[in-house]
């Protein structure tokens, strides 16, 4: 023990003697008291932060897609949070067969050519206008022939920008199958 650590020592020693004597046993219900206190507290923090913090529970943001045989999707624009939940649900509601006008739903990362991209893809029609080794691709619905619909979840990019959406399928894009999604 240093020369400093003994008179603390004994001074320690001495409270602990007076104890009984002194009111320092009244410490004890007050610990026993605190200690209750402090878990309230602790379970109060916990609950606050599940609601505060940005729940992975949280439904998705849907977002209804139609595309048809004058190759128009209904809807060209929607807005993402950075790192939102997206559900994009595709529903092809022309009459015209899939082979000649199926329609599907690509998302791509926002530094993607999509004019390479849609050259890749148009021959690509084994692996539905989406080629397996292209790089960018956020999600992609099927191709879909008449009355079908899909539906795909994704999380937007945490990076804000526009994001493109289109049908693949060979000509479609600069007819109008297509749109943004803007993140922010
Ligand atoms: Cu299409």
């Amino acid at each position: 023990m240093t020369k400093t650590a003994q008179p603390f020592a004994r001074l320690v020693k001495d409270a602990i003697r007076a104890a009984p004597y002194s009111g320092i046993t009244k410490i004890k219900p007050m610990k026993k008291l605190l200690f209750n206190h402090s878990l309230c507290l602790i379970a109060f923090a916990c609950s606050a932060l599940a609601s505060c913090s940005p729940a992975p529970q949280a439904p998705p943001k849907e977002v209804q897609i139609k595309a048809d045989d004058k190759m128009k999707f209904d809807v060209t624009a929607f807005e993402a949070k950075p790192g939102q939940k997206i559900s994009i649900t595709l529903t092809n509601i022309g009459n015209t067969p899939k082979f000649s006008m199926g329609h599907n739903c690509v998302v791509l990362d926002r530094n993607v050519n999509v004019q390479n991209f849609l050259d890749a893809a148009s021959t690509n029609a084994a692996h539905d206008y989406v080629p397996p080794d292209a790089k960018g691709v956020l999600a992609h619905t099927k191709l879909l022939g008449p009355g079908e619909s899909d539906t795909i979840t994704f999380n937007a990019p945490f990076i804000p920008g526009d994001y493109p959406f289109f049908c693949s399928f060979p000509g479609h894009y600069s007819q109008g199958t297509k749109g943004v999604m803007t993140v922010k």
